[in-house]
């Protein structure tokens, strides 16, 4: 079994494999870079990573005018699932509540649009985490305190720290938005303006 997707990269099942299992295993893939891709983004997004036991993101502002500081650390958990704790900071929304979500490219350039859309492997419709529609990178909302702090953490094992593309969160951008997550409007969720970016990185 062969599959050929539109950014160049091939993906080539052991054959082998194929014969003795009847199926191909995430194992058994491969990958062959198209030497005449371009998009370093892209071939960041889709290529296996080694597996690490903690990641981290910086998060810092993306509008010289609005101040947000934090971070995220995440760990892997004894059964094997992915804890984040997330500390985050923005005095200009002091008492309100801010969408964070994973955002499929690791750049937080242009106030955090080079980020792209919604890290969205499964193909899902935008919506709540935990729901029966959600993006894998559909945090959700944080509550700030007075002073504009607040904290969340998720641990779930819809997330991994290095290995296959379509659950490693290594080298994904954590986006914190002006406004809430309806959790409605596809696929954004009308959170507003990218205000707070981080990559996430290997520890
Ligand atoms: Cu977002
Ligand atoms: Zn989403």
């Amino acid at each position: 079994m062969c599959i050929l997707l539109a950014s160049g990269i091939i993906f080539s099942c052991n054959t082998a494999d194929d014969k003795t299992t009847g199926s191909g295993s995430s194992d058994s893939i491969t990958k062959l870079i198209d030497t005449a891709m371009h998009d370093n983004n892209m071939m960041h997004d889709t290529m296996s990573t080694p597996i690490v036991t903690a990641a981290v993101a910086t998060i810092t502002s993306t509008y010289a005018d609005t101040v947000v500081n934090g971070t995220a650390t995440f760990e892997t958990t004894a059964d094997d699932k992915v804890k984040m704790t997330l500390v985050i900071t923005v005095p200009e929304k002091a008492n309100k509540s801010v969408a964070v979500h994973l955002h499929e490219h690791g750049d937080c350039g242009d106030n955090g649009k080079a980020s792209h859309g919604h890290w969205n492997p499964t193909n899902a419709q935008h919506g709540k985490w935990g729901t029966a529609s959600f993006h894998t990178g559909d945090i959700g909302n944080v509550k700030l305190d007075a002073k504009g702090k607040g904290t969340f953490t998720i641990t779930t094992d819809l997330w991994t720290l290095g290995g296959s593309f379509n659950k490693n969160i290594v080298g994904k951008a954590i986006i914190v938005h002006s406004g809430v997550d309806d959790f409605t409007t596809q696929p954004t969720g009308n959170a507003g303006n990218r205000i707070g970016c981080g990559l996430i990185v290997a520890k």
